[in-house]
């Protein structure tokens, strides 16, 4: 039956549009999405990532923000004060680069498309409390964003430093590691090149071993791919430090290094020694003969990606430097090579190549002829040298002095103990963590609140001038990068005097990357207007972190592990009490459409205002939450929001049948509905807590068919347990559906608004099984069980008993004398 033909029945046709218009204002008036303050219940605090203003919203956010809103208004209907705020992330490029298009300041746009998504958001019916509203462009907020890298600064945790960065030639700016993809730039897919810039870090490495530890907490709220994915970022490794001597020679000093090594056990293996090309040590030690060599040689490693450098597909390029080091364990003589595998940044920039273990070193022995020795014997291992594959896995050495005869694990312990009581290493536990680089030779972002005086150095902006304000005057052209900042050749902004000497001085000219605003945003909203700090101390004793963290999984690693440590750092300056932002974490997937990400290039995309406008917010909503659980991916090929709108048509039309007044004792009516509204209601509470959703919504279509059929074959709209069934359907629509929910709550005679009706409570007594298990006797002895119901007939019983498989089969061909029938128990045939 189509829609239009359904709704001819009724006077009152379903119409989107009207309840559209209906309920947005009422929401508004009656403040029902902003916490109380006052729930018996406690609170909750419902966050979604943030979106970055760039044009509308799209059918990305219309997921995200369904899936986000669900969690907030399942817990505002269990009776919780719930905080669920909005906000804009927004400094950024896009902006920057629009404006320069278009000879206008960043703000213009920023703030454009601001309003337009928040006129999109209101539409689409976010149960938030628009009067949290921020924007990190705002100086009310980076102030504040300020503020918080001062504190960073005076306890050490946000320093300066030379070194080889990561630089987009197209956006003229510096790229964290995590933001080169494939050697390009991850924005405008320019390769990137290696670039020595004078930078600003936060020193996360500090906190690499907490944001490991605390992971435990997160063990099961947070999607575990999400933890793992940390965790290797993280990348803890167990070893030792080992100190080796490079000897002196005619032309050259001996000089001590030292290596990292995961397998100390392997010492006696090690044939040879790997500097990293490009580190400041390989260019101190080289050999003048081999020093040209050398300089031609990270001339031609220059560009490459750590990850280029460190992948096994690529052939082993390195040199000789024509050094030589010495095995402090067996006074082995060792060649000193330089080589790109080996990172300059990780460990101590040097290792000892053992190639009988380690296949990259295996590699490179082979290449260049180097010696291999096998260590450790690994049962049924062929030999390194000829197969070619290093020797992996658990065995006993072999080899190896003193270490000879020992297994694996003994022998890291052993060789580990021998160096320190040698003095020449010590065992050691390193991360592949890195300091996080904040700072960004772009306009449009936090300005980073130091002044540099010639006398004085770096020196903070007191607290009491902040907001280091970005300048109004500056646009279009004038906002191009240029290698530096356009903030350093604003003079009239830069040049100040310098607050400790009055000698004039120049502001820091760059920006902080736009993940610092991200970092502490969740802390800000529960005093967002607040003026005397970063957030108000009581507000934040009584909101604490997150309950429940809505976004892409594209934030699994950097934006999470930012504001962990932000959220840490910020506990041990004493300012809070928690010290993990996000107590539970849920990933949405990806709109796809016809299989594929929508894009531009394929032309696949759907524009959400369409939809809107054709199918209504609500079916667009439940089509959302409907087509898959929140972490997979939708595919809008597959799904029908028209389908969704025809549910939504008739879960509406039940409502309108209802002519009971509310109140009436739902016990008195239709027993069968009245025990599946209790079931359905049990079911979607224990579906809601383990998130999912789209279960939800086939069980309250369920309900609403169940409801139909009573309707129309049994009592009709009079019937209590028909008034109780749609006002649990106006119930849990609320969570997905909130105009059809709200305009039905309203037919069925309710004035307040259906978001604190309040969640149904069950009824325990009827969702206590209805059925016994009867016994099927043959000449007494029981040959089967069946699952019935209490209330079965004597005719039904026997029918079902003869008609069982098992029965049926041993009576087949015998005659049937008698059928002693005892409802609903026993069953007993005589053949
Ligand atoms: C000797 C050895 C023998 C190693 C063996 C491994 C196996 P993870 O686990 O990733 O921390 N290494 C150390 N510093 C390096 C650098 N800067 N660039 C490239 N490789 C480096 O790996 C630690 C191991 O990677 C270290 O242990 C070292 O090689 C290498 F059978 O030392 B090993
Ligand atoms: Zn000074």
């Amino acid at each position: 039956m189509s829609a239009e033909v359904e709704t001819e029945r009724t006077e009152n046709a379903y119409d989107f549009r009207a309840q559209e218009a209906k309920w947005r204002p009422y929401w508004e008036k009656t403040g029902v999405y902003k916490p109380t303050g006052n729930a018996p219940k406690g609170r909750r605090y419902v966050l979604d990532m943030f979106p970055y203003p760039s044009g509308d919203l799209h059918m990305g956010h219309a997921e995200a923000f369904a899936i986000g809103d669900m969690n907030a208004r399942y817990y505002k209907q269990c009776g919780y004060d719930v905080l669920h705020p909005i906000g804009w992330d927004s400094f950024g490029l896009p902006a920057e680069n629009a404006a320069i298009k278009n000879g206008t300041h960043p703000k213009e746009w920023t703030y454009k498309n601001i309003d337009t998504q928040a006129e999109s958001f209101k539409r689409y019916a976010i149960a938030v409390d628009w009067d949290r509203r921020l924007h990190t462009s705002d100086p009310e907020y980076y102030k504040w964003t300020q503020w918080l890298f001062e504190q960073f600064y005076k306890k050490g945790l946000a320093y300066r430093k030379d070194s080889m960065v990561n630089w987009c030639p197209k956006d003229q700016t510096v790229l964290a590691n995590e933001q080169v993809v494939n050697g390009a730039c991850e924005r405008c897919g320019t390769t990137v090149t290696k670039k020595s810039l004078n930078q600003w870090y936060f020193k996360i490495t500090d906190y690499a071993q907490q944001l490991l530890d605390d992971m435990e907490q997160l063990e099961g709220k947070w999607p575990e791919r999400v933890l793992l994915m940390q965790r290797n970022w993280i990348g803890r490794s167990e070893g030792a430090e080992v100190r080796f001597e490079i000897e002196a020679t005619e032309a050259q000093p001996a000089e001590s290094f030292t290596v990292f090594t995961t397998r100390p056990d392997t010492l006696y293996g090690s044939t040879f020694i790997v500097v990293a090309a490009d580190s400041a040590f390989a260019e101190q030690i080289v050999a003048p003969e081999q020093a040209q060599a050398l300089e031609d040689y990270r001339e031609q490693i220059k560009a490459l990606s750590d990850i280029d450098r460190q992948s096994s597909e690529r052939e082993k390029t390195g040199m000789f430097t024509g050094r030589y080091a010495i095995n402090p364990l067996n006074g082995a003589k060792l060649p000193v090579w330089a080589s790109d595998y080996v990172l300059a940044d990780y460990g101590t920039g040097a290792i000892m190549a053992v190639p009988a273990h380690d296949q990259r070193d295996l590699d490179f022995a082979k290449k260049f002829d180097l010696p291999i020795v096998t260590v450790l014997d690994v049962e049924g291992a062929e030999d390194p040298a000829e197969s070619g594959i290093a020797t992996a896995g658990d065995g006993v050495l072999i080899n190896s002095g003193e270490l000879t005869g020992l297994p694996k694990a003994e022998a890291i312990a052993k060789a580990t103990e021998l160096v320190e009581s040698a003095g020449t290493g010590e065992g050691k536990v390193i991360y592949r963590l890195r300091d996080w680089l904040l700072s960004r030779q772009r306009f449009w972002g936090t300005p980073i609140p130091v002044i540099h005086c010639e006398d004085c150095g770096e020196v903070l902006v007191p607290e009491e001038q902040l907001p280091v304000l970005l300048p109004d005057n500056l646009r279009g052209e004038q906002l191009a990068p240029k290698g530096q900042s356009p903030l350093a050749a604003a003079d009239d902004w830069a040049v100040v005097p310098c607050p400790q000497c009055g000698k004039s001085a120049r502001r820091d000219s760059d920006t902080m990357d736009t993940f610092v605003d991200s970092s502490w945003y969740f802390l800000r909203y529960v005093s967002p207007r607040y003026a005397d700090g970063p957030f108000d101390p009581q507000a934040i004793r009584e909101w604490g972190a997150v309950d429940m963290y809505v976004g892409g999984v594209e934030h699994a690693i950097l934006h999470l592990l930012y504001a962990r440590f932000f959220t840490k750092v910020i506990r041990d300056l004493g300012l809070i009490e928690h010290g993990e932002p996000f107590k539970a974490l849920m990933n949405q997937g990806q709109v796809l459409n016809g299989g594929k990400a929508m894009s531009k290039s394929l032309g696949n995309g759907v524009n959400l205002g369409e939809q809107l406008d054709q199918f209504g917010v609500d079916a667009v909503r439940t089509t959302m939450i409907f087509a898959s659980p929140p972490e997979d991916d939708v595919d809008w090929a597959d799904v029908s929001p028209a389908g969704s709108q025809k549910f939504l048509a008739r879960a509406w039309r039940v409502a309108q049948d209802v002519t009971s007044e509310p109140g009436v004792d739902s016990a008195s009516g239709d027993a069968n509905l009245h025990k599946l509204v209790a079931r359905t209601v049990h079911d979607v509470k224990q579906l809601l807590d383990a998130g999912k959703f789209n279960v939800v919504v086939a069980k309250t279509m369920e309900l609403v068919n169940a409801t139909r059929k009573a309707i129309d074959s049994g009592a009709g709209g009079a019937d209590p347990a028909v008034r109780e069934a749609a006002e649990t359907i106006a119930i849990l629509l609320s969570l997905y559906a909130p105009y059809t929910a709200e305009d039905m709550w309203h037919a069925l005679g309710h004035d307040n608004p259906v978001l604190t009706a309040g969640f149904p409570q069950v009824d325990e007594s009827l969702l206590v099984d209805d059925t016994v298990t009867a016994i099927v006797q043959i000449k007494g002895k029981v040959k089967a069980r069946l699952e019935v119901s209490k209330d079965i007939s004597e005719v039904e019983l026997e029918k079902q008993a003869l008609e069982d498989e098992t029965i049926a089969k041993l009576v087949e061909g015998s005659e049937i004398r008698k059928v002693i029938v005892r409802a609903p128990k026993l069953v007993n045939i005589v053949i």
